[in-house]
């Protein structure tokens, strides 16, 4: 990504807000980069656009692979467009470093978005790590944001740590399950479920009706308990992507959400702010681990430390802080 000198970075931030898709991409494609230059670049672009940013209405959906979430996405998302809005999806695949992986089937899926100017579907890469989606794909959100979507939906497959990622990106938090299975809502499931603002049985249609109306009454009990613990008890709701049915109801559940999150003590930029918090820590983090492992007196004392440590000479404990020592030894 060639954007070198304030001025194109300036240039670029402005082709985004006047709404220009391919500034758009160019820009995404740069936050995304994990090129050093590129990342300080990236970081001026996204000074530029901050004024910008924070309008949108920002969704996460996840679910397990195959529950249906670019589907229903794609459905979710022209009704949408129809009520007037604009609507941008980033699809975060954690499987997949490059996120390479399901692409081309989100693409499909969401075929109608992906062709319609009022839309913009991009494949978000995690960035190899869990960590990678609560700031990469942060970044793309915000750069959509100062693009001038109305709403911003990420997709997200859940596999466990990948749920608490996004719910600490967004606003309102949407959980799709498959009907079954919603007898024994334990372990995991339990612990997402904390997270999960609107519960959404999809494949709600033909021959599963009765069977999602079952999991869809599990899943209350389940939110209903949970409810002891939190100002907001989950909303369960059905629906079948495929038919389109659910989800004006869905998307008002979800707008009930937002206006309680809006009446609480300092409303959405209350939250947004403790958001932003943890993204700065979780940014500290993970700059640091990767100077740790860049660092050349570090790599000098490693072999050494991990070998004692392999033989059970050399507690993990003691290897780490000898390691820092090592980090810090030339900074002050
Ligand atoms: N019967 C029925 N099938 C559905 C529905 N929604 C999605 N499907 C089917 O379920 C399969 C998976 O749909 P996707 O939308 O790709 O699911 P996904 O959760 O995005 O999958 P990954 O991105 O791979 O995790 C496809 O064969 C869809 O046609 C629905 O409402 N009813
Ligand atoms: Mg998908």
């Amino acid at each position: 990504v060639a954007v070198v000198d304030n001025a194109d970075v300036v240039a670029l931030a402005d082709a985004i807000v006047r709404g220009e898709r391919r500034a758009l991409a160019r820009a995404i494609t740069l936050v995304e980069s994990r090129r050093a230059d590129d990342t300080d670049t990236a970081q001026r672009l996204l000074d530029a656009l901050l004024p910008h940013t924070g309008r949108a209405r920002r969704v996460g959906i996840s679910g397990t692979p195959g529950v249906g979430k670019s589907t229903f996405i794609e459905a979710l998302g022209m009704m949408l467009l129809g009520q007037g809005k604009r609507v941008a999806v980033l699809a975060v695949d954690p499987s997949s470093p490059t996120s390479g992986g399901s692409i081309l089937g989100d693409k499909t899926r969401m075929e109608g978005l992906a062709h319609d100017a009022r839309a913009y579907v991009r494949p978000s890469p995690s960035g190899g790590a869990l960590g990678g989606i609560a700031t990469r794909t942060r970044e793309a959100m915000l750069v959509c944001e100062a693009a001038g979507f109305d709403v911003v939906l990420i997709e997200t497959v859940g596999v466990g740590q990948s749920e608490h990622a996004v719910s600490s990106i967004v606003d309102t938090f949407v959980l799709l399950v498959a009907p079954g299975g919603g007898d024994d809502l334990q372990g995991q499931k339990r612990g997402v479920l904390e997270l999960v603002d609107v519960v959404v049985v999809n494949k709600a249609d033909g021959p599963r009706v009765a069977e999602a109306q079952d999991t869809a009454n599990h899943y209350r009990v389940a939110g209903h308990l949970l409810h002891q613990h939190r100002d907001w008890e989950p909303a369960v709701l059905l629906a079948s992507a495929h038919e389109g049915t659910g989800l004006s109801d869905i998307w008002d559940k979800a707008s009930a959400h937002l206006a309680h999150v809006e009446q609480r003590p300092g409303g959405l930029a209350a939250r947004r702010a403790v958001q932003a918090e943890r993204w700065m820590w979780a940014s500290v983090e993970q700059a640091l681990i990767q100077a740790v492992h860049d660092d050349v007196d570090v790599n000098a004392a490693l072999p050494g430390a991990l070998a004692d440590v392999r033989a059970g000479r050399l507690s993990p404990g003691r290897a780490a802080q000898g390691l820092i020592k090592a980090f810090l030894k030339h900074r002050h």
